[in-house]
């Protein structure tokens, strides 16, 4: 694999630009506003980390390129849907969000509201289209629909929302981010993986380790930078989490054992991957971008 990490996940990047266009109504369709307003929150802006790990993952299955294409489009739609509904009033009642003002201040709330609607439906949509075996995209709808419902990602920010002022100790911190951040992340390196060949038990239980320690070191970072960057560089208001007295890593742990925490986390990554070898590089650079990272 001879091409550099930059420069094949800036070409994932601006493919990816192009894949989400397509598999968006366009701007023109009735109802306008709301095709324009969801076009608004997924093009655009955003590093597509989940689109980089259903690539990275795919890679390493073989996985045909329109089963990738509509698999990362579809994490990335819930992805953006979860953002424009975090940021509305009655949650995170944001203004900024990739760089940009948020789709209710952009548009206006009940906008924002239909917009995460038909992201989630157009996600769905997505998916279950194109040439894969039936059996195969049942499978993967299935997992796209636990990771973003009630036991995934949602639930995990319902929890959230319950522990604002409350303080949480580490393993309840760990669980809510499994659910919150953690779930969706997982499963793009499954659905990557689904859209190639069949996995093996051992083979999904690597990535599932590898999945579980990237979940975790993702929000690790996110809290070190909510602490520590300003808001022009996050794309998003800073410091958001010290003044909702939220608890993060960095309230329960301090920055440093934060920082060594994400550290571990990138290491324990490494080590789930080594049953694959180096095909599994792009994976393992992916770990480095997460915990590296600067917004
Ligand atoms: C509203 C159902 C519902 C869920 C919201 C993911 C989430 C759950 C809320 C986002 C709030 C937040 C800041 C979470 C921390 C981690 C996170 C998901 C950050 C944003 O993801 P990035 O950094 O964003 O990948 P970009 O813009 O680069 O895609």
């Amino acid at each position: 694999m001879s091409t550099p990490f930059a420069a094949w996940a800036e070409q994932v990047q601006a493919d990816m630009e192009v894949v989400l266009d397509r598999h968006l109504p366009p701007a023109s369709a009735l109802p306008t506003k709301l095709h324009q307003a969801m076009r608004y929150a997924v093009l655009g802006g955003g590093k597509r980390v989940r689109p980089l790990l259903v690539f990275a993952a795919g890679t390493l299955f073989d996985a045909p390129r329109d089963a990738l294409e509509r698999s990362a489009a579809a994490v990335e739609m819930i992805h953006a849907y979860s953002l424009v509904h975090d940021d509305m009033p009655c949650m995170d009642d944001d203004d900024l969000r990739r760089g940009k003002p948020t789709v209710h201040r952009q548009f206006d709330e009940a906008t924002a509201l239909l917009v995460g609607d038909a992201l989630q439906s157009q996600a769905f949509l997505v998916l279950s289209q194109g040439a894969l075996a039936p059996d195969r995209k049942v499978a993967m709808l299935s997992q796209l629909a636990h990771a973003a419902g009630s036991l995934g990602m949602c639930g995990g920010q319902a929890v959230d929302l319950d522990a604002v002022g409350i303080a949480l100790a580490l393993p309840e911190l760990e669980q809510m981010h499994r659910l919150k951040t953690g779930a969706l992340l997982r499963v793009s390196v499954l659905l990557g993986a689904y859209a190639g060949k069949a996995l093996q038990a051992d083979e999904q239980a690597a990535l599932d380790s590898y999945a579980d320690a990237i979940g975790l070191a993702f929000q690790v970072v996110d809290d070190i930078l909510d602490a520590t960057a300003d808001s022009a560089t996050l794309g998003k208001t800073a410091g958001k989490d010290a003044a909702h007295n939220k608890p993060t890593y960095v309230s329960i742990l301090g920055l440093q054992p934060s920082l060594a925490l994400a550290e571990k986390l990138r290491q324990d990554a490494h080590h789930a991957l080594q049953p694959f070898g180096e095909a599994a590089i792009r994976l393992r650079e992916l770990a480095d971008l997460i915990v590296q990272r600067k917004a």
